[in-house]
Formats: structure tokens, sequence, C-alpha cells
């Protein structure tokens, strides 16, 4: 009897999987594979490996329903709830649904005002609009990598304080686009949050030094609001150039995962008033390290109910 006839027939075997980099910097396509729970555990390693290596992984042609979604997003560790404030709907789910035009258009790693950063945010696409509504990625271990060693030395040492009551105006092209936003600030920092972290953090999984900074950032530790500002432009600046990025052009069904412990994204907000929605499942991680082994601190807010101290058991 063949190895075949054993496997249900839907079943993915490691070598029919092919890994294709679609930039210098980050990105991955991965073919051959369709995502749920029921996948052997030489897939999920492939899987993991490929994020851990390329930072975001693309599939596409997979129309998971949240089942099946949150069945494959298991696989990669414990989820966390929604979200620590805001509520779509669902408990593990957060449903990013456009409303007049709107998307998460600015540079984040997703919840790092809490001390526990998601390891992996797992996006698929629900409802893509005709044109626009793509998603950018950054590699922030490339970006600290690239930075010339009298910057390393300073942000090796640098700690900013994360909060989701940032300054939203900071962020915003105008009044209109911020009253237009899903989520209203009052909902989105209905309990606050604090969180200092190191600047540079040591991955968990691959041991690379990567930034941690994005739009949560409130000011870095010792500095001004002027002096803060002025350097989180400049890191941004690095973090965002555009060789250090990858765009994605959604198609229904289509599933982005990535490292949250080595990206920024930004949604581009460009697709008028069509419909779009993706919807996101997140896997908890661990608390930062930074480069001499000190962890993050919880300044204000207890998010243990986001995500437990188990879901550090990986
Ligand atoms: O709308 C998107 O493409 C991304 C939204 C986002 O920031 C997220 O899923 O974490
Ligand atoms: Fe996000």
């Amino acid at each position: 009897m063949t190895i075949e006839l054993t496997r249900p027939e839907s079943a993915t075997r490691a070598e029919d999987i092919t890994v294709t980099k679609i930039g210098g910097r980050i990105g991955a396509r991965i073919d051959g594979v369709r995502l749920g729970g029921h996948l052997d555990d030489e897939v999920v390693t492939l899987v993991r490996a490929a994020i851990l290596e390329h930072k975001v992984v693309f599939f596409t042609d997979q129309h998971l329903d949240d089942a099946e979604h949150i069945g494959f997003a298991e696989r990669l560790g414990t989820l966390t709830t929604a979200h620590p404030t805001v509520n779509t709907g669902s408990a593990k789910v957060l449903s990013f649904k456009a409303t007049k035009g709107m998307a998460a258009n600015s540079w984040h790693t997703d919840v790092t005002f809490v001390d526990r950063v998601p390891a992996f945010s797992v996006l698929r696409g629900e409802t893509i609009p005709a044109y626009g509504g793509t998603t950018v990625w950054a590699n922030t271990v490339e970006a600290y990598s690239h930075l010339p060693q009298p910057l390393k030395a300073l942000v090796d040492q640098l700690w900013a304080v994360h909060s989701n009551d940032y300054d939203y105006a900071q962020q915003s092209e105008s009044a209109e686009e911020e009253a237009n936003l899903q989520f209203s600030r009052g909902d989105f920092a209905s309990t606050v949050y604090e969180t200092e972290h190191p600047a540079v953090h040591v991955h968990p999984e691959t041991g690379e030094r990567s930034l941690l900074l994005g739009h949560f950032v409130k000011s870095f530790t010792g500095l001004n609001t002027a002096e803060s500002v002025a350097l989180f432009t400049l890191l941004q600046n690095r973090i965002t150039r555009l060789e250090n990025t990858v765009r994605w052009t959604w198609t229904e069904g289509d599933v982005a995962i990535w490292d949250n412990r080595a990206t920024q994204h930004y949604a581009v907000a460009d697709f008028d008033d069509q419909p779009r929605e993706v919807r996101r499942i997140t896997v908890a991680g661990d608390v930062p390290v930074s480069v001499d082994g000190r962890s993050s601190s919880v300044r204000t807010g207890d998010s243990s109910v986001y995500a437990s101290l188990d879901s550090l058991i990986r």
C-alpha cells in the first residue's frame, strides 16, 4: 500500500509545498497547502519556519470561515482574545470593516501597548475592493541590522512607552478621517494600557534583534516630547523605507500571516467607499526582552485576560 492511500484525500504533504520569496528583505508566498486545524505537524512546522524566515507569508485561494481560521491559528500557539478593548462581535476574531474608506493606515506592530506583544497575526481577506486596499509590511529585523553602528548603540539602550491612548491626531490626515474611524478613540482607549518596552528586543524564537516601535509609541524614556518625536521619525523612516517592505494586493480568500515581533504593517486607505473587510486572529506572544536581558514592564492596565500567562507555553 502506498503512503497516499493511508492519508485523507485533502491531506497536504510538506514536500508538496512551495515557498517563493516575493521581496528581497521580506515576504514569501506559500503554495500547495489548504490551511486548517487538520494539518500534519510537519506542515505546521514548515509554515512556522517560513513565517520566522520571511516575516510575512501569503496564501491564496483559502476561503476560510472563522472556525477553519481559528483551527489553523491554534496550531501556531495559544490565541489571545480578539482585542484588549474593542469588540467586533466574536471572542477570538477581530473584524476590520471599512466604514467610509477607512483602514488601519498608520505604521504599527499589533497591540504593543500591553506587555505580552502578540507573536503572530493571521489575517484573511473576506471582502476585498476592486482597487486599492492593499496592505504593506516592513521588516523590523532588517531595519535594525541596516542601522549604522552609532544608531545601533543608541537604540540598544533606548526604551519607549507604548499606549493605546496615543496621539491619534498626529497620524490622521484630517478631522474627517478621524471621524470615520471604525473604532472611536473612546472605545479604543476605554481602558488605558501603557507598557514600557525596549526599542530593540531579542526575538524569542530566532534570537534576532528587532526594533519594537510603531504608532502606539508615546515617548522615549528620559527624552522630552520634541526629542522623542525627532528620534521616532528617524527610526520609523528607517523601518518603512520601501526596500524594507512588501505590499500585498488582496483577492478574496487570501490569508496573510506575519511575525508581529519582527514587522510593522500599514493598510492603505485608497479604496474610496467600496466595502472592505479583513478578519484577524492573534496568537499570543512573550514579554519582550532587551539586548541586556531586561523585560518590558507594565505602567498601566492589566491585560492578563487578553493574553493569559499560560499562553507563554509553546
Ligand atoms: O486592514 C488591513 O489590511 C490590516 C489591518 C491591521 O492592522 C491588522 O489586521 O492588524
Ligand atoms: Fe494591525
